[in-house]
């Protein structure tokens, strides 16, 4: 029974005051424990150092041993064609210059890891070698599961928590890189990899683990000068920056806190962008793309520009949107994506602008819905060069929508995420790596209403294995132009937001989760399996 339900059979869906004192009492009822003060890190000098531009993953030129067939569903028909093998390991980390080293756990023992780009095409076979120290000091835990966030990818590479390993070995994961059902609007592009560790992703990815996946195709092909008319020739090369965004917080050592004891949601008073507080980027009077990414663990964004300038965005989560739509403000849950043009041509040297977020979080439950003014600057851009030659394009059209028939849904499910009893739950029960809670026959379409039962916290639902269209936000039907008319691999929920997504469970078996990816969430519980079966 939802709680508006319950509210009315209590008598409390009174007017005024009477009902503003009644959910008060109800919410303390149903509430999470109330969270430590924000925490108050060292002062440090905002701008003094610049974006660091992740480097790209180097595939192998062999590995010491074959990887194993029998152990990947499909693996002959999308045989490997680049392999890589990346160290996972602790190494020292600079968050800012004013601040000791920390040591952190990264993918090639950097943080952010690696880009890992990758073709359509051009099955990939990423084998994560766990050097991870087996005694170490602080937070985080030594066991890994590798989840490549939105790539339709078999169960076994996927990074089911349950499918951790330890320090000392190693896992392969095989990723097709190829669209669902081979169908070429189903093409994605900005993804992330990260740790999904069951019960400790929040940690492990606080700690370091999380990195950048790009898929180019003929379209998106990565080359602003591209020749072949197909090509959208979006700004491409040093003019194509992902950023990943995380906020964090550090004691008086200037070392990385993380209390292991908060299952509300962790927020930081330092924001960094690719491990970096508050760093500038040097741009040109020309077109960038940027490529926005939440990493976590638990705050919400809406990014502004301080000059008020509109972004155009591209995609939406990994997906390129129908057409490119020009929005005065990007918001960002965790775990959320969008691509973004920055045109810098109407700036003049010497012009300084702030990207800002300007959404007020207090706690990690979620954002309180008010803007700041300004907000806090993330990163600051100095035009520093007056050359205008800019070859790359913002094209009309962009990826059209695959379509959601209705006739061909064979089932719909309710999802109601939730907290009681000092516990996060879905459908009224805990996570357990052993049971599934839906068995989906491959190949079939579904919808599912995902519902926040929640009155003052928010939830961003992420669910594995394939993508979901939004049809309906509370009630109301998302409409051509609008950024949520997108394909989506995570869906915002804020307090009592109810919405139906249509999906397909196609091309691989096995067990898959969704989850809250507020990631302190996700480690207390409020996940589910899903199993796609024969
Ligand atoms: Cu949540």
């Amino acid at each position: 029974m939802s709680k508006r339900r319950d509210l009315m059979k209590v008598g409390l869906l009174a007017g005024g005051a009477a009902l503003a004192s009644a959910k008060r009492a109800y919410a303390q009822l149903c509430s999470p424990p109330i969270v430590p003060l924000a925490p108050i890190s060292p002062p440090v000098t905002p701008f003094v150092q610049p974006l660091p531009i992740m480097p790209q993953a180097k595939p192998a030129d062999r590995l010491d041993s074959a990887p194993n067939p029998a152990n990947h569903q499909r693996y002959s028909e999308f045989a490997p064609k680049i392999f890589y093998d990346v160290n996972v390991q602790e190494a020292p980390h600079n968050f800012h210059p004013e601040l000791p080293p920390n040591l952190v756990w990264g993918y090639g023992g950097i943080l952010p890891g690696p880009t890992i780009q990758a073709r359509y095409g051009e099955p990939a076979l990423v084998r994560m070698r766990n050097n991870l120290p087996k005694n170490h000091i602080g937070f985080g835990l030594p066991s890994i599961a590798t989840h490549l966030h939105n790539a339709h990818t078999a169960s076994e590479s996927d990074g089911f928590p349950g499918d951790f390993h330890d320090s000392g070995t190693f896992y392969d994961h095989h990723y097709a890189n190829w669209p669902a059902a081979a169908d070429p609007r189903e093409i994605m592009n900005t993804l992330w990899y990260h740790d999904h560790c069951l019960d400790f992703t929040a940690q492990n990815v606080v700690k370091g683990l999380a990195a950048f996946y790009l898929l180019f195709d003929e379209q998106d092909s990565g080359d602003e000068r591209d020749t072949n008319p197909a090509a959208f020739r979006l700004p491409s090369g040093a003019f194509d920056i992902p950023m990943m965004f995380n906020d964090r917080a550090f004691g008086p050592d200037g070392q990385q806190l993380y209390d292991v004891f908060n299952t509300v949601g962790i927020i930081g008073d330092r924001f960094t962008v690719n491990g970096a507080i508050q760093p500038y980027l040097q741009v040109a009077r020309r077109k960038y793309r940027f490529r926005l990414l939440n990493a976590g663990p638990s705050r919400f964004y809406q990014f502004h520009l301080s000059n008020g300038q509109d972004f155009i965005q591209l995609s939406n989560d990994g997906n390129m949107l129908p057409a490119p739509i020009a929005v005065r403000s990007v918001t960002l849950s965790v775990a959320e994506r969008a691509d973004v043009i920055v045109d810098f041509s109407g700036a003049r040297k010497g012009d300084r602008i702030y990207l800002l977020n300007r959404l007020e979080q207090l706690d990690g439950s979620g954002p309180t819905g008010n803007l700041l003014t300004p907000g806090d600057a993330i990163i600051r851009f100095d035009v520093v060069s007056d050359d205008t030659a800019d070859p790359s394009r913002i094209p009309e059209k962009l990826r059209p929508l695959p379509p959601t028939p209705l006739s061909e849904v064979k089932k719909e499910r309710l999802w109601k995420f939730d907290y009681l009893n000092g516990t996060w739950l879905v459908n009224g029960k805990l996570y357990d790596n052993n049971r599934a809670d839906a068995e989906i026959p491959v190949g079939s379409a579904e919808i599912w209403t995902i519902r926040n039962e929640g009155t003052q916290w928010s939830h961003p639902i992420h669910i594995h294995m394939e993508e979901f269209q939004i049809l309906e936000i509370n009630g109301v039907a998302v409409q051509p132009g609008e950024v949520n008319y997108a394909r989506k691999d995570t869906l915002r929920l804020g307090p009592n937001d109810e919405a139906k997504i249509y999906m397909r469970f196609r091309d691989f078996l096995g067990k898959y989760v969704m989850h809250c990816h507020n990631v302190v969430h996700e480690d207390h519980a409020m996940m589910v399996r899903f199993d796609v079966v024969p």
